[in-house]
């Protein structure tokens, strides 16, 4: 298991204008996780097809689309081991209903169309959506000085 996986998080335009920033980019920042990209960005209908291709046409859809676009998004991309299964972990269930408390979407939503994050499902979709959202010079290249105290 890589300690250089990546993996793509972003706030929702919702978790933006509430104000939750800084309590969703602790979680990952307080893991040990290292931040490799971050930018706000108000996504293009397109970079939206592309990024939920797999919901394109289904009826949540345009709703999704609209709220997607309503605002800023946080991009952010994160590393280290695991990353990916771990911050799926960290934000809990697509159906805030259904997220355990202790996750952001279980602390923090109540609605599957206001669930505040989003967070890449497997390696393979992590490099798809970080190449989507981020350009390779966006991302930096950095030595986090604790990982020594992070990983053994
Ligand atoms: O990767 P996730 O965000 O956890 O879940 P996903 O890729 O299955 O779905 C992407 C987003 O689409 C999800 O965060 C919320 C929305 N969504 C998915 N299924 C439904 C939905 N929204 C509504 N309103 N109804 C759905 O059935």
């Amino acid at each position: 298991m890589s300690q250089t996986e990546r993996t793509f998080i972003a706030i929702k335009p919702d978790g933006v204008q509430r104000g939750l920033i800084s309590k969703i980019l602790g979680r990952f920042e307080d893991r040990g996780f290292k931040l490799v990209g971050i930018k706000l960005v108000t996504p293009t209908e397109n970079l939206l097809k592309e990024h939920y291709a797999e919901h394109v046409g289904k009826s949540f859809f345009p709703k999704m689309l609209s709220y997607m676009m309503s605002g800023p998004i946080l991009a952010t991309v994160w590393e280290g081991k695991d990353v990916v299964r771990q911050g799926r972990t960290i934000l809990g269930a697509t159906n805030p209903l259904n997220s355990a408390p202790g996750t952001i979407r279980g602390d923090f939503a109540i609605d599957m169309g206001r669930n505040v994050c989003h967070g890449s499902d497997s390696v393979e979709s992590a490099n798809r959506e970080i190449n989507l959202w981020f350009k390779p010079e966006e991302l930096a290249d950095w030595k986090m000085n604790q990982l020594a105290w992070v990983y053994e």
